[in-house]
């Protein structure tokens, strides 16, 4: 077992008769995965109907035993799939409607021309190569096909084929006839493509004097470009842009706002029903705290938008970090549609080496109450239409995957693909329910629960799935502990943003993209001051969360070195110092993976021995990694303290100059 079926992975099924009247691309590839996987009863009659219901949203569908119903092609595909988990994992099938909770639900890849893939842990782009780019081998085809399939299968319905660091060629003719195929072949599964621009390919491309958004020629080179793509591609999506950041050329450029910059494109898509997907991922050095720039920049142009603009939004104000309070802007935008970003691929998360299962992060950020519209309006409510009228909501997942066999580099890298597209149709979704489907799926061996003892399943339930379901529900807390406990954030090593590297400060360097700009740890204490005393970000929050978030007292302690800067001998609820309790988390964080390994090993009997090895070895590497960020960052911490690490903890095992010297050795290759 490679890994590369997914979460599909193909078992025996019974003969199936199919009632369905009309016939699309989508109701085929429909029909074709009913007879593929069906495990109801032998010979049972499955009606698909295309109906007019207004219970349904978009691709919703209801689901019975025998019938799936649809307003869309698309849903009843949706539908299919539902009934066949359901069958698969042997969840009850009962009558009900089920509606996806974004009307987009979307992918997007960093993946350059050239194939590379900026924080891309599995192998080189699935879309793009170097040699022989614009050769479509039959070999690429089968792979964009799984791949459409499996995203599908969860509900995703549009991917962004590019980086958002946005090369300007991928709008030259040579790459979008190889975007035309690649739509070709994810249609029938209801995918429609993307793609990310460069907001200066106006002057880099068309040769023009200047990109600035309100200049006619300008205006008249966009227009003519999303004429042509959609000429080549009749459904495609719309646009991704990252304008104005990290030094990507945007709207500011020529004294324009991001209204402005993203106003001009939507306009250009609006009659193709084409949508702009604008970020907000926006910071400049000169601001006193990162982490209020997006929401200063952004609020001020609220309601200022097209209603086919979008404000892509990552979950917190930072960056992707493994904890970071949910972003202000979620709910504070009320005249403007607004879609979260998460990142799928693991770029603070230990890349493709840590097992640390995703949801619960996702889970917590959409169940974030805001306050914006009173008690219980969480992120989710805010973004998914509940709460403000908006004319598109959508979600974003920066992907994980790469050529690897097993998509993603680590086999349980893959439940987070699948955790993602599950939050998207469903952002209500518990991590728990989300864990074990995914386990049921992708490990459950059929034969042995066919050929083997008849209360195999029974031991299965309980040697393999719980404790390994309990492991990926306790991972993603395993890695804050032994990463950034505490609310640090951001004290990783160089731009490779693995391991630890708390001291990492090269010279003439962005203040914002070195480590002790984030902890600002001192003789006096650690931690950053955002309270109403510090860079007051408290203040974008709503109450009563500003209030809270300001008192060291109220301040959730997840959160407490996010919001305040204190004594390395503050008391913390357990009655520890700072400082101890600091320690005590670290050392939980490598305990926890310590007991990843035992869970794993003991669950043997139960995985093939590909994947078993190769997540053997995975944990072997993030429990020597676990140990260097708990023996760096106590150690580099330590200087400033000047406190022992409780004696009743493990003693460190690397020395901290050594961790340095290497570290910089490896980041400077
Ligand atoms: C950061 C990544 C960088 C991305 C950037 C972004 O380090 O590679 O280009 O986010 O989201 O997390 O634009």
């Amino acid at each position: 077992q490679d890994g590369h079926e997914l979460w599909l992975r193909s078992s025996k099924s019974q003969p199936v008769n199919i009632v369905c009247s009309k016939k699309t691309p989508t109701l085929s590839v429909a029909m074709d995965e009913l007879r593929r996987g069906w495990q109801g009863k032998s010979g049972a009659t499955i009606t698909l109907t295309i109906t007019k219901e207004k219970a349904l949203k978009y691709d919703g569908f209801k689901l019975s035993e025998n019938a799936v119903q649809a307003n869309n092609d698309k849903g009843i595909l949706y539908g299919v799939y539902e009934l066949l988990r359901r069958q698969q994992t042997g969840e009850n099938i009962t009558s009900e409607v089920n509606n996806p909770s974004y009307e987009t639900r979307i992918l997007n890849h960093w993946d350059n021309p050239d194939g590379s893939v900026e924080r891309g842990y599995a192998g080189h782009s699935i879309f793009w190569r170097k040699d022989e780019a614009f050769t479509v081998t039959s070999q690429d085809k089968k792979l964009w096909q799984e791949y459409a399939r499996a995203n599908a299968s969860v509900g995703i319905n549009g991917t962004v084929l590019n980086n958002v660091n946005a090369a300007p060629q991928i709008l030259n003719a040579d790459y979008l006839n190889r975007v035309k195929v690649i739509a070709e072949i994810l249609r029938p599964y209801g995918m429609k493509v993307y793609l990310s621009v460069k907001f200066s390919s106006p002057a880099l491309l068309g040769k023009l004097k200047t990109s600035d958004p309100l200049d006619p020629e300008v205006i008249a080179w966009w227009k003519a470009k999303i004429k042509e793509i959609y000429s080549i591609v009749p459904d495609f999506g719309g646009l991704l842009v990252k304008a104005s950041s990290e030094g990507q050329p945007g709207p500011q450029d020529f004294g324009r706002t991001h209204a402005d910059g993203a106003n001009m494109l939507a306009d250009a898509l609006k009659p193709y029903g084409g949508i702009v997907m604008w970020r907000a991922f926006v910071y400049s050095p000169n601001d006193k705290d990162r982490a209020k720039q997006a929401y200063n920049e952004f609020m001020p142009l609220d309601g200022q938008f097209r209603d086919n603009v979008i404000i892509q939004v990552k979950n917190g104000p930072i960056d992707f970090q493994p904890r970071e309070p949910f972003s202000p802007l979620f709910g504070a935008m009320k005249n403007t549609s607004v879609m979260p970003e998460f990142q799928i691929t693991q770029e603070y998360l230990g890349h493709a080496t840590h097992l640390v299962f995703l949801a619960p992060m996702w889970e917590e950020c959409l169940q974030s109450d805001t306050y914006q519209k009173g008690e219980g309006s969480t992120v989710a409510r805010c973004t998914d239409g509940s709460i403000y009228q908006q004319n598109h909501t959508a979600i974003a997942g920066v992907a994980n995957i790469g050529l690897d066999a097993n998509w993603c580099g680590h086999h349980f890298a893959q439940a987070n693909w699948y955790a993602f597209g599950r939050l998207a149709w469903n952002v209500n979704l518990k991590s728990e329910q989300i864990a074990e489907e995914w386990l049921r799926l992708t490990f459950y061996n059929d034969s042995s629960a066919r050929t083997g003892s008849s209360d195999y399943n029974a031991s299965w339930t309980n040697d393999f799935l719980k404790p390994v379901k309990q492991m990926m529900l306790d991972s993603r807390e395993a890695a804050v502990n032994y990463m950034t406990p505490l609310g640090l954030h951001h004290i990783m090593s160089a731009n490779e943003h693995y391991g630890p590297g708390p001291w990492w400060a090269p010279k003439g360097m962005r203040a914002d993209w070195t480590p002790p700009y984030y902890h600002q740890a001192s003789v006096i204490g650690i931690g950053f001051d955002r309270t109403t005393k510090g860079s007051d970000a408290v203040e974008q929050y709503h109450q009563p969360l500003a209030s809270q978030f300001n008192d060291p007292a109220t301040c959730p302690e997840k959160f407490l070195l996010w919001f305040h800067h204190l004594p390395w001998n503050y008391t913390m609820k357990s009655g520890r110092t700072l400082w101890d309790e600091l320690c005590y988390d670290y050392d939980k964080g490598v305990q926890q993976v310590r007991s990843f390994q035992k869970t794993w090993d003991k669950v043997q009997p139960y995985v093939d021995s590909t994947r078993f090895t190769a997540v053997q070895r995975s944990l072997r590497s993030q429990c020597q990694n676990a140990i260097l960020w708990k023996d760096a960052c106590l150690l580099y911490f330590q200087q400033f303290s000047r406190m022992p690490i409780p004696y009743a903890l493990e003693r460190p095992v690397n020395n901290l100059d050594e961790i340095i010297k290497n570290d910089s050795r490896r980041t400077a290759e």
